[in-house]
């Protein structure tokens, strides 16, 4: 992977429900597996670098995924050995430049349409999710659309996450430990969306994970709709720097310049 985002790689069983990726399987294999179907496989969190080999002992499709990123699954197909391949290595890599390079074009047109700036707006994250023969492919853009921003005390921002399946937060002051959900001081607005107001730089609040619904699927309960919003409000003058606690690393980072 070339980016410093944690991915797994996960063979479940048929029918099997996903678990968190901190339970994995449960368990996890490192740094390699076996897989045949009949008992899931996976790696740990994947970064930069990290590598997790998975033998195939039988002939069959088999479906990977990674437990982070629900958007984000392909096919194995595995051939008897009497069996010749259709493709060589350079057809996959040649496919998957085409595919990565189709994502980004996707992303390119969508970046033009959403260019379109209310006052006080920030998108907080945006994504894309395309459908490949094998599965799904998916973008996330971890960046704050202005990453400065002014505005006159009293003033109110929105933050708005237009990525399909990718959280982020807002978090100002120290990251907490409970990264999902919001920090005490921040109260829900009639339609949905969450609110903290902010005094003074040294001020905390957290917007806890911003997020999409998950799609929904014939046959199973209707997910709650997600919270896709954090608004703030600052009161009184000063530089307000601001962080994603999950992409901070990835340089996910802002700052509010409130004047009188
Ligand atoms: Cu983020």
């Amino acid at each position: 992977m070339a980016a410093n985002e944690g991915h797994t790689v996960t063979f479940l069983t048929s029918g099997q429900i996903w678990p968190p990726f901190t339970v994995e399987c449960p368990g996890f294999s490192a740094p390699s597996a076996s897989f045949d179907g009949s008992g899931c496989v996976t790696s740990g969190l994947l970064f930069q670098g990290d590598k997790f080999t998975v033998v195939f002992p039988v002939a069959g499709n088999f479906k990977l995924v990674c437990l982070v990123h629900t958007d984000m699954t392909g096919t194995i197909h595995v051939l008897d050995p009497s069996h010749s391949l259709p493709h060589d290595q350079a057809f996959y890599d040649g496919q998957a430049q085409r595919e990565s390079a189709d994502l980004l074009q996707v992303e390119a047109a969508g970046v033009m349409n959403h260019h379109h700036h209310l006052q006080n707006s920030v998108i907080a994250g945006h994504g894309e999710t395309v459908a490949t023969g094998g599965g799904s492919d998916s973008l996330s853009v971890m960046r704050f659309s202005d990453q400065g921003i002014t505005v006159h005390a009293g003033d109110t921002i929105e933050w708005t996450n237009d990525d399909p399946t990718t959280a982020h937060t807002i978090t100002f002051g120290p990251e907490p430990q409970d990264l999902v959900d919001p920090s005490s001081n921040v109260t829900v607005d009639a339609h949905g969306a969450r609110h903290g107001v902010l005094s003074s730089p040294s001020d905390a609040v957290h917007s806890g994970f911003i997020q999409a619904a998950p799609q929904d699927r014939t046959g199973l309960a209707q997910a709650p709709s997600g919270v896709t919003r954090f608004r703030v409000t600052f009161s009184k003058p000063g530089i307000y720097p601001y962080i994603c606690s999950l992409h901070d690393v990835l340089g996910m980072k802002g700052s509010v310049v409130v004047l009188p």
